[in-house]
């Protein structure tokens, strides 16, 4: 059981942890006439209202990023990587205040507060040595006294739409590349965080005063649908990453593909876990419950289905059913909670209809199943809940935002890998095996169709030095590490002639 936490306690801490990291807006309630309301998932009170920017507070914006980024773009890159040094400083500097600000706004356990910091700080420093090593090729040519080469230049506005439920590092994973490859940045966060994304502004205005650079470099619109809608359709905005729902996502992207804009895009996961005959069960076991449990199921990477093999299946949900009975359900904020709040009265709805979805189905619920009551009406905490499931239904292959994990079972490794792909989704995934044939099976081109697939670790909690993103209708994007950075850059082949002749290519003569 958790120790109260009253609705003006959170208030007041929030209003503190706001002027540490100097964000001077007003959240007084009495202008809870504002459409853009910031509130906590823990007891389910408003903190405070917010206006929402106009379309044409949109069109300024984008005006002035545009504008800097003349400036910008020259700005040698390791200088850029200078910007992202002084954020780095000021997120490890605050990293305790952001972190407990986005317990408080998105209902995160605290360790999972702090380490979506953690994020933003490994992504700073992947960014400053990446400020030295945008390299491109250089290419062998055909004809003599020739050489060619890549450049890698900067793009230009980059526009950054991101969800509730990581709140402040997925605008850093974009933010840092696109900083470092000279574009500036637009970020329009969810409604339903906007406090955690004004105290990421306030530290990166402040890093950009100590760089010596212009805050205009990287912005913040606070607004509704209409805000994200201006940056869709402005052609200005020259690339527009987005991650959230894979319906989102099909609004957005024929939209930017239509005025010819590049896209990113980070949407739905289904992810899975195959576990098979020679799993180390322990280790599955804690593997599924972090995965499946951890941050309330609010993971577009979190663990939704698990496809057991019938010898090993029962087992399994015994263990993980036992696990269930001993997490903590409860406020963030206290150090002994596993599992806090859904976000809010919609994440609670889609959860129960997909339980009800699931018993319809034929499905048999082993643990968990009902909302427990922490801090009255308004907030909605509910049991991890495991569902066996006599096959992949309907309910199966859509995504819930909500800690449901269904388990299926198999015979064939085949049959498994069939199964785990007969989803739309491809973000993330994971087989549990002690079996080398096993594993590189799942790995190899004939196994998981997902952008990430890992061997005895859940699909969640991916480091930054990786590409992170999926297939299908995950919307096909990269962010954060490898060479995610060459979507926010533009590529140009050069070919120079250093001879005295004009060979052309393919062997054609011309007069
Ligand atoms: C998300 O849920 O939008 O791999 C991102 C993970 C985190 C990022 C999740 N590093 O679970």
């Amino acid at each position: 059981m958790s120790s109260p936490v009253t609705h003006d306690e959170l208030s007041v801490r929030t209003r503190s942890i706001l002027d540490r990291l100097g964000v001077s807006v007003d959240l007084d309630v009495s202008q809870s006439q504002l459409p853009i309301v910031a509130r906590s998932p823990i007891t389910g009170g408003n903190l405070g209202s917010l206006a929402a920017a106009t379309v044409a507070d949109v069109d300024a914006v984008i005006a002035d990023a545009k504008s800097v980024f003349a400036g910008w773009s020259t700005v040698p890159a390791p200088v850029r990587g200078g910007l992202i040094r002084e954020l780095g400083e000021l997120l490890r500097e605050y990293k305790d205040d952001l972190g407990a600000l986005v317990s408080i706004e998105a209902g995160k356990i605290v360790s999972e507060g702090l380490g979506e910091v953690q994020e933003m700080i490994d992504i700073c420093d992947f960014g400053v040595g990446l400020s030295r090593q945008l390299y491109g090729n250089t290419i062998a040519t055909e004809r003599p006294g020739h050489r060619m080469m890549e450049q890698w230049h900067p793009l230009g506005v980059v526009g950054v739409i991101t969800a509730f439920n990581f709140p402040v590092a997925v605008w850093s994973w974009n933010a840092v590349l696109a900083l470092v490859a000279g574009d500036t940045v637009i970020w329009k966060p969810s409604e339903k965080t906007p406090l955690t994304a004004l105290g990421v502004q306030a530290l990166f205005e402040r890093a950009a005063a100590k760089a010596g650079v212009d805050p205009k470099v990287a912005q913040l619109v606070i607004g509704d649908r209409v805000a994200g809608e201006a940056l869709v359709d402005d052609s200005r905005v020259a690339l527009l990453s987005a991650t959230g729902s894979t319906r989102m996502g099909r609004a957005v992207a024929p939209r930017v593909a239509e005025r010819f804009g590049r896209v990113l895009l980070e949407l739905g996961g289904n992810n899975a876990a195959i576990v098979t005959p020679s799993a180390d069960l322990d280790l599955t076991t804690r593997g599924i419950v972090f995965s499946a449990a951890g941050t309330a199921g609010q993971r577009c990477t979190s663990l939704r289905r698990v496809i057991a093999h019938s010898s090993i299946a029962e087992e399994l949900v015994e263990r993980i059913t036992r696990a269930y009975e001993s997490l903590s359900i409860g406020s963030p904020l206290d150090s002994d909670t596993l599992v806090g709040p859904l976000i809010d009265a919609p994440a609670f709805a889609g959860y129960a209809k997909a339980v009800d979805a699931a018993v319809g189905a034929g499905g048999t619920v082993r643990a968990g199943g009902q909302r427990v009551d922490i801090f009255g009406e308004y907030a909605y905490y509910v049991q991890p809940t495991v569902i066996t499931m006599p096959a992949q239904t309907d309910i199966v292959r859509h995504e819930t935002f909500a800690p449901i994990l269904y388990v299926l079972t198999y015979d064939t490794l085949e049959e498994a890998i069939a199964l785990h792909n007969d989803v739309p989704q491809g973000l993330s995934s994971s087989i549990f095996t002690t079996d080398l044939r096993e594993a590189e099976q799942f790995l190899s081109a004939a196994g998981s169709d997902c952008g990430i697939a890992n061997v005895n670790i859940g699909p969640s909690g991916a480091e930054i030095g990786g590409a992170f993103g999926g297939e299908k209708e995950t919307g096909g994007g990269r962010e954060s590490g490898s060479d995610a950075w060459k979507a926010y850059m533009r590529r140009a082949t050069n070919t120079v002639n250093y001879s005295n002749e004009l060979p052309l290519a393919q062997g054609v003569e011309f007069g």
